[in-house]
């Protein structure tokens, strides 16, 4: 299996609470390698184009907003099957369910907002890796 690259988001919220460290001692610790990594503020355009696949959907709107409250660190993520690999790290999507052991398991949990604030965001196949990457890291 060749090496793959993928993007891995700290949201607002990971960023707001100090866990930066935490998530990136994580990665670390798997044994990928920190490409590339920056603090990014980023504006409407850049999300709406990050989360294309779900506008219309009920959380759109505030998954948008709740993105635009604070930076993200952007982090290039190398290594074989990390794309996999990531999203496995990560947990499941819902914190309050995600497995313990697993950074939204052990990090997150429901704050009674109409979006789900879950730390973190991996890229879930090469091609959405290559489109995130270019949005993020352009
Ligand atoms: P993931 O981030 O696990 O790939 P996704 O791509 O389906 O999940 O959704 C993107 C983000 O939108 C997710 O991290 C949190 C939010 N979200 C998804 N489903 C939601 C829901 N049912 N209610 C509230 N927020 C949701
Ligand atoms: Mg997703």
């Amino acid at each position: 299996m060749a090496t793959e690259e993928t993007l891995v988001l700290v949201k607002p919220d990971g960023v707001a609470r100090g866990l930066t460290g935490s998530i990136l001692a994580r990665i670390e610790a798997k044994g990928y390698s920190l490409v590339d990594l920056r603090l990014v503020e980023p504006d409407r355009e850049r999300l709406e184009r990050h989360y294309a696949e779900h506008e219309g959907k009920p959380f759109y709107e505030p998954l948008v907003d709740f993105m635009m409250s604070g930076p993200s660190v952007a982090i290039r993520v190398a290594g074989e099957r990390v794309i996999e690999g990531f999203r496995s790290l990560a947990g499941t999507t819902d914190p309050t369910t995600a497995a313990p052991g697993t950074i939204r398991g052990d990090y997150g949990r429901d704050w009674g907002l109409p979006v789900q604030q879950n730390l973190v965001h991996g890229s879930d196949s090469p091609e959405s890796a290559a489109h995130e990457l270019g949005i993020w890291f352009r």
